[in-house]
C-alpha cells in the first residue's frame, strides 16, 4: 500500500553510480529480487536512469535509481552522464557501485572526492568480491563507508540493505502537509474552490495528499468550496482546531469564519513541506526594498500545462506590479541559471513544486542563500498578495514570530 501510496518525490532517493560493467544493474536487480533493469556484459548497457520503488524496512517505500556508467564516451556518452549526474544531485543518498578486482580509476577518484563534499550520505558497494581483490582498490574503499558484495552469488545484498537503514535517521524527511499542526482525532475543515481551474472530476494532488494525511491521523475532514462554507461554520457544534484553504479564496473565507479561527492555506503547507518557510518569509520581508527596474526570477520545476491565467507567468507578475514595483522586469525558467548570471537577479520566486522532490528545491535554496539571492515562493507571496499575513502564518509558531519580528 505504501509503496502507491507515496510519490516518488517524497520517497528517500539513493541513486546507484559507478563505471560501466561496475555491477550496478546486477545490484540493484539484487536488491529487488526480480529483472528490474538490463545486465549484459556489454559496458554501456544502462543508458537512461532507471527509477524504481523497494519497500525498504523502517524507511518504507525508497526510490532506486540505476544509471548509466560515468566513464561513457562519446557525444551521446556525455549526456548519459549529464543524466547520472542530474539523478545524483536530487539522491538522499549515493551508493557507489565499484569492483573489487580492479584499481580506482581516475574518475571514480574524481567522483567519490565530489560527493563527498556534496553533503550528501555517500556509501558504497564492492562488487566482484568472487573475484582476486586488488590492493589499491581496497585500500581506497577503506575511506567510504561499504560492503562487500558478488552479485553473482547475491551474497552482501542484506548487509548492503543494512547499512542503507542505518542512514535512516540521518535524512532530511519531506514532512507530511498537517505534521505538527493536528492532533490525532482533531476535526479540520478543508476549503476547495472549484472553478474553471480545477481539473475535471478529481482534486489537484495538494489536496488529496492533505486528506489521506489527515485520515492517517483520524481526524475528522469536513470539504467544502468557499460559497458553502459560512452555513456549515456556523451550523457546526465545535469548531475545528484548523481551516486549510486555497489561497485564491483566504479573504472570503478569512471573512467568514471566526476570527480567532486558525487558519492557513494549501500552499504554505506545501511551501512548509517541499522547502524552507522561514527563508520563503524572509523573501516576503525583502519586498519592502525591491529597488526600481529589479530582475525577478520566477522559477518552475517541471513543464506543466499553463492556462491562460496562469499563476507563475501572469498573475504572480501583475501583482508583484501593482502592489511592489511597476518597473520590475521578470525572467521566466524552469532551471536555475548558472552561479554568475544568478547575481543579476534581486529575489527568485519558486513555484510551489508540487512535482518536484523536497531535496531539489533546498538545494535551489542553498544556492541562492550563497548568492545572497532574495527567494520566495507563490504560495507565501499570494498569500502575502492577498493581505493573509500574518493570519495564514498563525498555526506555524516558529515562522510565526520570524515573520512579526
Ligand atoms: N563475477 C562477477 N560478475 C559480475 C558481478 N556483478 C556483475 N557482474 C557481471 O558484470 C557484467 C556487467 O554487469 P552489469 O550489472 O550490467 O553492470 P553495469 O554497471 O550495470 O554496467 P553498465 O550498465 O554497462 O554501466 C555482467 O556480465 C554481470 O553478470 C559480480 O559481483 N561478480
Ligand atoms: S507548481 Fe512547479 S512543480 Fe507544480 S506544476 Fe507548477 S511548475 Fe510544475
Ligand atoms: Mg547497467
Amino acid at each position: 500500500m505504501a509503496l502507491i501510496n507515496t510519490p516518488i518525490a517524497e520517497q528517500v532517493k539513493i541513486v546507484l553510480f559507478g563505471i560501466r560493467n561496475a555491477g550496478k544493474s546486477s545490484l540493484m536487480n539484487n536488491l529487488f529480487e526480480r529483472e528490474v533493469t538490463i545486465v549484459s556484459e556489454n559496458p554501456g548497457t544502462t543508458t537512461d536512469p532507471v527509477t524504481k520503488s523497494l519497500e525498504l524496512g523502517n524507511m518504507g517505500p525508497v526510490a532506486l535509481t540505476d544509471t548509466a556508467g560515468f566513464d561513457d564516451t562519446g557525444e551521446l556518452g556525455l549526456e548519459r552522464i549529464r543524466r547520472s549526474v542530474e539523478s545524483l544531485s536530487v539522491a538522499d543518498i549515493h551508493l557507489l557501485v565499484t569492483r573489487a578486482d580492479t584499481a580506482p580509476t581516475a574518475e571514480e577518484k574524481e567522483f567519490a572526492v565530489t560527493l563527498n563534499k556534496s553533503h550528501k550520505h555517500l556509501i558504497a558497494a564492492l562488487t566482484f568480491t568472487d573475484k582476486k581483490s586488488d590492493a589499491e582498490k581496497s585500500e581506497w574503499i577503506r575511506g567510504i563507508k561499504h560492503v562487500s558484495v558478488d552479485n553473482l552469488r547475491k551474497t552482501g545484498i542484506d548487509s548492503l540493505k543494512k547499512l542503507i537503514l542505518s542512514l535512516s535517521d540521518k535524512i532530511d524527511y519531506e514532512m507530511t502537509p498537517v505534521e505538527g499542526l493536528v492532533r490525532e482525532n482533531g476535526f479540520v475543515i478543508l476549503v476547495t474552490p472549484i472553478d474553471l481551474a480545477a481539473p475535471k472530476g478529481r482534486l489537484i494532488l495538494p489536496q488529496v495528499e492533505t486528506i489521506r494525511d489527515l485520515l492517517d491521523r483520524d481526524c475528522g475532514v469536513m470539504i467544502v468550496k468557499e460559497r458553502e462554507l459560512k452555513f456549515f461554520y456556523d451550523a457546526l457544534k465545535f469548531k475545528p482546531d484548523l481551516v486549510i484553504c486555497d489561497s485564491q479564496v483566504f479573504s472570503k473565507v478569512s471573512a467568514d469564519i471566526s476570527e480567532s479561527q486558525k487558519l492557513t492555506s494549501f500552499s504554505i503547507l506545501f511551501a512548509r513541506k517541499k522547502g524552507d518557510l522561514a527563508c520563503y518569509i524572509d523573501g516576503v520581508k525583502a519586498l519592502n526594498s525591491v529597488p526600481e527596474k529589479a530582475s525577478i526570477l520566477i522559477l518552475e520545476s517541471c513543464s506543466h500545462h499553463r492556462q491562460a491565467d496562469d499563476i507563475g507567468t501572469v498573475k504572480i507578475p501583475r501583482l508583484f506590479r501593482q502592489l511592489v514595483r511597476s518597473s520590475a522586469e521578470f525572467v521566466f525558467s524552469r532551471e536555475l541559471p548558472a552561479e554568475p548570471e544568478l547575481k543579476k537577479f534581486f529575489m527568485v520566486i519558486n513555484c510551489a513544486g508540487c512535482m518536484a522532490s523536497r531535496n531539489k528545491i533546498i538545494q535551489r535554496l542553498d544556492i541562492l542563500k550563497k548568492h545572497s539571492v532574495h527567494v520566495t515562493n507563490y504560495g507565501l507571496f499570494l498569500a502575502w498578495a492577498n493581505g493573509l499575513l500574518p493570519r495564514a502564518l498563525e498555526p506555524f509558531e516558529y515562522e510565526y514570530s520570524l515573520y512579526s519580528e
